[in-house]
């Protein structure tokens, strides 16, 4: 396939569209909405709503042309036998990990919280990813089906910009990913940390990837 260079930080990032994929980090209802994990931490969840409709658009682009999507989705074992201490203990919460809320335990696989919000639900077909940490390739089997599919070129969207998405961006970048992060398709809880976590991954000529609104990307694809 022809490749579609896109204009971005710090230099233009150029990919093949068949061997890149989509990805959507946790755009789970315990990130993005009210009752969620993010609320019990204290956190307003509605600044991370502006990410929905610009990652909308991307995606109806990737889906129209048939490309590679997966998605990603932060959460437990039923029984939380995969949670450390050093995880639910932080942050002394009104609420913790495996606790009742509004939309069924939090952060636990198969309650109502932990699937992802309606907006950006998978389509049958596009890979999900369970994972237990903040990183998406940690404890997955995520660079297995990236090299089964010869995916070498990610398209990086999703929740939360400084902790998620910069994780598992740099994962991947060290197991030889080339990753492209779509500003606005991204989002935190605080924004200093939104803007901060962008300009560390374009820093230093792209130490770990590159930057760009969504618009540019869109463009690009024509
Ligand atoms: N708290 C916070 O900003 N994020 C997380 O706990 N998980 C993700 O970023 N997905």
């Amino acid at each position: 396939m022809a490749r579609i260079t896109v204009p971005a930080e710090p230099y233009e990032f150029s990919f093949d569209p068949a061997t890149t994929a989509l990805m959507c980090i946790d755009f789970q209802r315990d990130f993005m909405e009210p009752g969620g994990f993010g609320e019990s931490l204290g956190n307003d969840v509605s600044t991370l709503r502006k990410a929905i409709e610009p990652t909308q658009a991307v995606l109806t682009a990737f889906r129209d042309r048939g490309w590679t999507v997966m998605h990603t989705r932060e959460g437990h074992r039923d029984d939380l036998g995969d949670l450390f201490p050093a995880k639910a203990n932080r942050g002394k919460p009104t609420l913790r990990i495996g606790d009742e809320g509004p939309m069924g335990r939090l952060l636990v696989r198969g309650s109502a919280g932990h699937e992802i919000i309606p907006e950006l639900a998978p389509l049958p077909g596009e890979t999900v990813i369970d994972k237990p940490g903040k990183g998406s390739f940690y404890s997955t089997d995520l660079d297995t089906v990236m090299r089964a599919a010869g995916i070498t070129h990610l398209i990086v969207t999703g929740v939360t910009t400084e902790v998620c998405v910069q994780t598992t961006v740099r994962e991947a970048n060290d197991r030889g990913y080339e990753c492209l992060i779509l500003s606005d398709c991204t989002g935190s809880y605080f924004p200093e940390f939104h803007k901060s976590a962008l300009d560390m991954f374009k820093a230093q000529g792209g130490i770990v990837g590159w930057v760009a609104p969504s618009s540019a990307l869109l463009k690009a694809l024509g």
